[in-house]
């Protein structure tokens, strides 16, 4: 038996616009995210979040659900344009009603909510009037919109989490165009990126002052990154990988525990990337009480030029001096994301050597796959396998000393998935968007056993649940890229 320790937080996750619908019910303002999708040639197939899964009004049927499955904790969103429905303002009771509803309907299943306060889905009038993440106000903005938020649930929530994968937003959204709001650049990614953490750092700061003392809960970030692996053993090649782990993870958590950007970054981009006054970099230091992670994929990471592919998950590769490649040899899943559980250890003991072994939490850890109905049931063999694994390497992270506290599957059910439309399941549950009955997978009866025994079988010879060295490599720690 490969066991996770007793208080582990087993849990399954979602966002507000992947799945809720009900785009324009109860007093909620329109986001980014409905603008976008309504736009035509955005969003494959032409599919909007306008119903999604319809969770608004399926909340008690999702949450029997949830714990049918035998979730211990649930991670969700708050759609801020349903709290605020232009942004700012007095808060919608409507809105403040769902979601109390919701985490009351959690706390009387013994599921502890996780709660994300931002996964991209901002209110439209913030991105008309103040120009989104590009403003220098998004920071109070934000904070008053999480002051609410803590003020009307951190009664009954302890786990919150301020913004998901600002590393998207920025590319995404304000590079390459994929993403709401949709713009082009190669410098707005830095800027916008900047203000998220400014943002960050100001909700966080309220909550460390004004809540945390009275509500004994605890605030982080959900950053994602994927592993970064050397092509070759060459100097090259490894700084190469070390590089790219910098500007894809280091930009969000150097900052955060570091109080600056890596120097790699600094050096490449000057003054393309902004700087932190005093005030910034003392509220944003040290404001994450836990290191929030997601963590999809792998490549591989040689070193030289290389130009930026949207499809790779690569950031702006021009500016990192690096190409990424994959191993053909890798299993790939449905967003033709390469399969590397051993990825996923590697990534926890960088987190933990570079961060000074934080607590962590892999807020999201999943994948897509072609998943039907056929009888009744979905043997999604493919996602077993994939969870099986990605777990085998959470629980090698942890005989190696990391201290991960907690695993949220992505995700409970076949939702929107962004540009992609409904076209790929990441479910444990499929969604039949016709009806939009839902059906477990076989992932969720296999995940609930899981959960009930506490960890995995052993592992058999091979299958990579082997003891491994848990040498971290000196270039990891060397203080490589920190800011002195
Ligand atoms: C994350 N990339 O999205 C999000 O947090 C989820 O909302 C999403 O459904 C899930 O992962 C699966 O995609 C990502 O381009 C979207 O690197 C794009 C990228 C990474 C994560």
């Amino acid at each position: 038996m490969r066991s996770f320790p007793t208080d582990f937080a087993w849990g399954s996750a979602t966002s507000a616009y992947q799945i809720e619908g009900a785009w324009q019910e109860g007093g909620k303002g329109p986001s980014v995210w409905d603008a976008f999708s309504h736009t035509p040639g955005k969003v494959a197939n032409g599919d909007t979040g306008d119903v999604a899964c319809d969770h608004y009004h399926r909340v008690r049927q999702d949450v029997a659900l949830m714990a049918e499955a035998g979730l211990k904790a649930y991670r969700f969103s708050i759609a801020w344009a349903r709290i605020q429905p232009s942004g700012t303002g007095a808060p919608n009771p409507e809105g403040l009603r769902f979601y109390s509803d919701l985490i009351d309907a959690l706390l009387a299943r013994g599921i502890t909510p996780y709660v994300t306060l931002h996964h991209w889905d901002l209110p439209l009038a913030l991105e008309t009037d103040l120009g989104g993440w590009l403003s220098p106000r998004m920071a109070e903005v934000f904070a008053d919109y999480a002051r609410i938020c803590f003020d009307a649930f951190g009664d009954r929530v302890c786990h919150w989490i301020t913004l998901n994968e600002p590393w998207v937003t920025a590319i995404n959204g304000y590079g390459n165009g994929l993403f709401a709001p949709g713009r082009v650049s190669t410098d707005e990614p830095y800027r916008a990126a900047h203000e998220m953490l400014r943002a960050h750092g100001a909700a966080a700061e309220v909550y460390h002052r004004d809540f945390q003392a009275a509500q004994g809960g605890v605030i982080g970030m959900a950053n994602n990154c994927d592993w970064r692996e050397p092509a070759t053993d060459s100097p090259a090649d490894r700084g190469a990988a070390q590089r790219a782990l910098e500007f894809y993870l280091g930009w969000f958590a150097d900052p955060l525990y570091h109080g600056d950007y890596p120097i790699s970054m600094r050096a490449r981009l000057g003054d393309r990337l902004p700087t932190f006054s005093d005030e910034d970099r003392s509220r944003i230091r040290g404001s994450a009480d836990f290191f929030g992670l997601n963590h999809y994929t792998t490549h591989l990471v040689a070193d030289g030029e290389g130009a930026s592919d949207p499809a790779s998950n690569a950031g702006i590769v021009e500016d990192q001096g690096l190409r990424l490649l994959v191993d053909p040899a890798w299993p790939v899943t449905a967003m033709g994301w390469p399969v590397v559980p051993d990825g996923l250890r590697s990534l926890l003991l960088w987190i933990d050597a570079r961060y000074d072994r934080p607590p962590v939490v892999i807020t999201e850890n999943g994948c897509a796959s072609h998943d039907a109905v056929v009888d009744g049931a979905v043997d999604d063999a493919f996602r077993i396998d994939y969870v099986r694994g990605y777990l085998g390497a959470c629980h090698e992270a942890i005989e190696a000393g990391v201290d991960l506290r907690g695993y949220f599957l992505w995700s409970l059910l076949d939702n929107f998935e962004w540009a992609s439309g409904y076209a790929k399941r990441f479910g444990l549950h499929h969604v039949d968007f016709a009806t939009l009955a839902r059906t477990p997978k076989a992932s969720a009866r296999w995940y609930r056993d899981v959960i009930a025994r506490g960890g995995l079988p052993a592992a058999l010879g091979g299958d990579g649940g082997s003891a491994r060295p848990t040498d971290v490599p000196f270039h990891w720690r060397s203080g490589v890229g920190l800011t002195s």
